[in-house]
């Protein structure tokens, strides 16, 4: 069966919830390893008031005992503490009216789901969309992402992301290497390729957050050791750059998304676009990394080099304008709170979407009921593959 992936829960509610169907029995977790995707997603320079209330930590209410996936569904849970704070406003059989109608929204936010949300499912209370499509979402996303890494880990797949740039300032043009995204510090304020310039960055929110600005940004994410053969180019609907691309383009405010030199190569001739296929002893080895590890939408075996480019975020304290729904007047959109850029938390959040995606076209490939017997298949096709496959990790050259 396909691994599936369902989230539930609304920023203000109880908890959220992650619903990963499809994954083999016998898979070894570690939950300090969920917790710590957790807290990589809430760190980062510019973040709201939120992040303070929050101490993400995963609960697991199914598909795990003794820290050993069962092959049931594994049900994780990241319950709000905030909720206690909303419960009269967010109660699943009855609200406090009078509560209730204090949060209402009416004026939609410029760029968020609140306008075509209502209009869609007929709320005329804009919280019914703001509550499930809030960035709080990806907290349960991050955590089953958490678990796909923990999979792919078994298999020497790793995964890694950090911010190319912010606010217009460009740290990296281009694609990133495996060796420039390692550079990010998890410490550091923006786990950035360049912690050198940090400072700049830092300054460069503290000055928008005080004009009430908000900032977007790009991320450089890659996938090490992902086997040859992923994805397909036999169907339009299983080639992996397509299921990546669905996967990334999902995460709030990501506009675009490029594969290896996607957007770079567009402006090149053929000869310098492509990947030099050479003869090493035992294998194969390529001369650059342009396709950024996919090519016929099938890995190749070299990196997986993926940028996501994020959009400001639509929660401006100095709001935009907008229309009262209710009054049919110009007013002007509505705010309670937000992040100034949440541009790292966007890195963590696709290293998310990518391990789940990965994950899914691994299973798909080499399946399995148990893990031992995924292990044992990719073993099999590594040992059957044409010239030793793929040799070396080769950079995108710039
Ligand atoms: C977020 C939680 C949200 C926002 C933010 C991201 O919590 P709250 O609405 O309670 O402040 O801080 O979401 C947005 C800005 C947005 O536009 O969706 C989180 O945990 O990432």
């Amino acid at each position: 069966m396909a691994l599936t992936l369902v989230t539930g829960g609304e920023s203000h509610g109880p908890e959220l919830v992650a619903v990963l169907s499809g994954l083999p029995a016998g898979l070894k977790l570690d939950r300090a390893g969920i917790d710590r995707e957790l807290a990589r997603r809430q760190h980062g320079h510019g973040r709201g008031g939120r992040q303070l209330i929050e101490r993400d930590r995963v609960e697991v209410r199914g598909g795990l005992r003794d820290g050993v996936t069962l092959g049931s569904p594994l049900v994780l849970a990241i319950p709000n503490r905030d909720w206690e704070n909303w419960a009269q406003v967010m109660d699943p059989w009855q609200v406090d009216e009078a509560k209730a109608a204090k949060k209402r929204l009416t004026a939609p936010r410029p760029g968020h789901a609140d306008l075509a949300g209502a209009w869609k499912y007929g709320h005329d209370d804009l919280r019914n969309v703001l509550e499930r499509a809030s960035a709080r979402e990806t907290a349960a996303r991050v955590a089953a992402g958490a678990v796909c890494r923990q999979l792919l880990g078994r298999f020497g797949i790793k995964i890694g992301s950090a911010v190319l740039a912010l606010g217009g300032v460009e740290l990296l043009s281009g694609a990133p290497g495996w060796s420039e995204v390692a550079r990010a510090s998890e410490d550091s304020p923006l786990r950035t390729v360049a912690p050198e310039r940090e400072a700049e960055l830092v300054a460069l929110i503290d000055e928008a957050r005080h004009s009430g600005e908000t900032l977007g940004g790009v991320v450089g994410v890659i996938a090490r050791g992902v086997p040859p053969g992923l994805g397909s180019y036999v169907a339009w609907d299983e080639r992996l750059d397509g299921l990546l691309a669905q996967g990334v383009l999902a995460v709030p405010a990501v506009k675009a998304v490029a594969f290896g030199a996607g957007i770079e190569a567009a402006g090149w001739p053929g000869s310098r676009a492509h990947d030099p296929i050479l003869p090493v002893p035992g294998g194969i080895a390529r001369g650059s990394n342009f396709a950024g590890g996919l090519e016929g939408g099938v890995s190749n075996g070299q990196d997986i080099v993926v940028r996501a480019f994020m959009k400001p975020i639509a929660t401006l304290r100095t709001p935009l304008a907008s229309v009262d729904l209710a009054a049919g007047e110009a007013a002007p959109a509505a705010y309670e709170r937000s992040d100034v850029a949440a541009v790292p938390a966007c890195g963590v959040i696709v290293e998310a979407m990518v391990a789940f995606v990965l994950t899914r076209a691994l299973l798909a490939t080499h399946g399995g009921s148990h893990i031992d017997d995924t292990l044992t298949a990719v073993a099999a096709f590594r040992r059957r593959l044409a010239c030793g496959g793929p040799e070396a990790h080769v950079d995108p050259a710039r």
